[in-house]
């Protein structure tokens, strides 16, 4: 029989982008496919793979008979019921924050550790933060080849990181000053959006804590102890966890720009041994879900519009540095919904699939 595959949160940004995925598919291994979501979707009819599914309201028995449970939801609805559905018998593979440092849930990215889908005790697998994740295929098979040694990451991150009132907001933002003027809206981007009555900054009910459009915001995330935002951590945590060394040296800012979707990183990788730009080009380009763009004298380089809506991460502008030994420059550009989220987990179901 073929696995029965529950999608919950298949009303949210990343929910929208997984249905997508799967009606992209040129076939699926899947039974049936089962849509999970909060009482106020359920009972919404959504097409999938030319079929209309109606959407069921979250609940225990939603997962009886299911094999594979996708959730794309907030961490404290994933904390509740991953383990309801994994106690139903369902893998659960989850997309939230709350079990990816969790020492008996791997975290995976299929192409650098596939093989810990099998070693889930609580019967969760944890799908990475889109931010990470979109550096991970990239940084695996360096590592493979050269040793990774230490990673200094700025972020450029999506305003469709923070789902989709990330998205309404930044649309918003765009709408209220558009035609403005620059004589009218350099001096106090915040004053002509609160005049228009969108909100600015988080108390306000913006996502963000300041203006987006206009202008770039060095937070994502909550504050932790001495400055670092979440964001920065988990950068940190999970790409220890991820590529299996757990000394990785990591130093990360992250930051959100006015880009609706693809995270970018500016990447500063150090190696165990010497990396010369065209092997790392080479080992590069020989991975399936990698593109090479690195061309500056034709102007190539990864922008987040030539990775969005796409699977593969786009990667350019790789350097030697020029005063750090065994060390390269990389600029990575992933699309947050796709690969940093909906095409990962649903990547990882397919393995688990797979697997048996
Ligand atoms: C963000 N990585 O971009 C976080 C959560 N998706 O906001």
């Amino acid at each position: 029989d073929k696995p029965v595959l529950a999608l919950v949160g298949a009303t949210g940004a990343v929910g929208s982008t997984m249905i997508e995925i799967m009606d992209s598919r040129e076939s699926v291994p899947w039974g049936e496919i089962r849509l999970v979501a909060s009482a106020r979707s359920a009972g919404k009819v959504l097409r999938v793979r030319g079929e209309d599914i109606t959407v069921l309201e979250l609940a225990p028995e939603v997962f009886d008979g299911v094999d594979i449970a996708m959730f794309d939801v907030p961490d404290e609805v994933s904390a509740e019921w991953a383990p309801i559905a994994a106690s139903r018998g369902a893998v659960a593979v989850d997309n939230s924050g709350a079990f990816r440092m969790d020492p008996e849930v791997p975290l995976v990215v299929p192409e650098v550790n596939a093989d810990k889908v099998t070693e889930r005790p609580k019967g969760v697998i944890a799908n990475p933060n889109c931010t990470t994740l979109s550096m991970m295929a990239a940084m695996g098979a360096l590592h493979r080849e050269f040793g990774l040694e230490a990673l200094v990451v700025s972020s450029y991150q999506a305003a469709s990181g923070a789902g989709q009132p990330g998205i309404d907001q930044l649309y918003a933002e765009i709408e209220a000053l558009a035609g403005k003027g620059a004589g009218n809206v350099s001096g106090d981007v915040a004053k002509v959006l609160t005049d228009a009555g969108v909100p600015v900054g988080s108390e306000a009910g913006s996502p963000f804590p300041a203006p987006l459009a206009l202008n770039v915001v060095p937070w994502a995330g909550s504050l932790k102890d001495d400055g670092w935002s979440s964001e920065e951590l988990k950068v940190r945590n999970e790409s220890r966890k991820i590529l299996g060394i757990p000394e990785l040296k990591v130093s990360a800012t992250c930051v959100r720009v006015p880009v609706v979707t693809t995270h970018a990183l500016a990447i500063h990788a150090t190696f165990s041994r010497d990396v010369p730009v065209e092997a790392a080009r080479k080992v590069l380009s020989a991975q399936p879900t990698i593109v090479v763009k690195d061309d500056p004298a034709a102007g190539e380089w990864p922008t987040p519009a030539d990775a969005v809506g796409g699977d593969p991460t786009v990667v350019g502008r790789i350097r030697q540095s020029l005063d750090f030994p065994n060390t390269l420059e990389l600029f990575v550009c992933g699309d947050n919904l796709r690969k940093g989220a909906a095409l990962n987990t649903y990547e990882i179901a397919e393995t688990v699939a797979a697997a048996g």
